[in-house]
């Protein structure tokens, strides 16, 4: 059996993992994350009992229950390098005996769903969409660190990815999509699309504010890709990486979006939280009908 080391997992003296200050016992076999802390109440409100409210950083976990089903939701904080973080601490919680530190031979896959926001960058995506990430498309760098692959199904798409944005300076997109199973369940009946994750809120966005951006007309890149009937819907921050640390864990993920700005049509929703309310709303039916 692998054995981990004290450097490579770091277990706080309580027991607990690192940076999620949590013990194997508090995580659910499905996980809500989240980027905002905030976002968590918001959630963990509509639970019919909450067990535990720990956390350390911007990762703040509550596992409850709605009716019989037990759910951990979790903040990541901004960024694939955060979800780098939450991913493989989720993972070893319920993959590692941490008295022995040996990964067990049983292993668990968790359901795993974003609940984050988002902008469009396609003009028939109004303020107030949810939708479901058939596939996330990373502009960032974390899947490079870790070995994955691309099934021959998705070659094509993917090698059409790498071809659009080969004059993208340093970029190597990396190509991931949901669990099919939650963007049949969880998913069903929202609009479907590419999410692109970037490094960054502003430039890497296309956003330009004071700094001068190096690529010109970057949500136009996004929005003119075209592949059979796929194409790039929206644009935040996780997703991509969720959804490639997932498959290469061995765990189900899906990310549902709620889409408060419109990238092509300059504007900001001005009630974001009925928004992100009606896409917890949607996210919590669906769980607790999925059991
Ligand atoms: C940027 O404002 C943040 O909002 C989006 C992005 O992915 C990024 O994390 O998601 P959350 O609202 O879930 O944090």
């Amino acid at each position: 059996m692998q054995k981990l080391s004290e450097a490579d997992l770091v277990i706080n003296p309580d027991g607990s993992i690192y940076h999620l200050n949590i013990l194997p016992e508090d995580v659910a076999d499905t996980v809500i994350t989240v980027g905002d802390p905030d976002r968590i109440s918001e959630i963990t409100k509509h639970f019919d009992r909450i067990e535990l409210k720990k956390g350390k950083r911007e990762f703040i976990t509550h596992t409850g229950y709605i009716g019989t089903k037990r759910i951990t939701v979790i903040s990541t904080g901004i960024g694939t390098d955060n979800i780098d973080i939450v991913f493989n601490e989720l993972d070893a919680l319920v993959n590692v005996d941490f008295k022995t530190r040996e990964v067990k031979e049983q292993l668990t896959s968790l359901d795993i769903i974003r609940v984050g926001t988002s902008g469009a960058v396609q003009s028939d995506l109004p303020m107030g969409t949810i939708l479901a990430s058939t596939f996330g498309l990373g502009l960032d760098a974390l899947m490079h660190y870790y070995e994955h692959s691309v099934p021959d199904a998705e070659k094509g798409l993917f090698e059409h990815v790498r071809t659009h944005f080969k004059d993208l300076h340093a970029v190597n997109p990396y190509l991931t999509s949901a669990d099919p199973v939650l963007l049949d369940t969880i998913g069903k009946g929202m609009e479907h699309g590419i999410t692109v994750t970037a490094p960054g809120f502003y430039a890497p966005q296309g956003r330009q504010v004071r700094a001068k951006n190096a690529v010109p007309n970057f949500i136009q890149k996004l929005n003119t890709f075209s592949y059979e009937n796929y194409r790039i819907t929206n644009l935040e921050m996780e997703t991509a990486g969720i959804y490639a640390l997932a498959k290469v864990l061995g765990h189900k993920a899906l990310s549902v979006n709620a889409i408060l700005a419109s990238r092509v049509n300059f504007q900001f929703s001005k009630d974001p939280n009925a928004v992100v309310d009606k896409a917890i709303k949607l996210v919590l039916e669906r769980i607790t009908a999925s059991k």
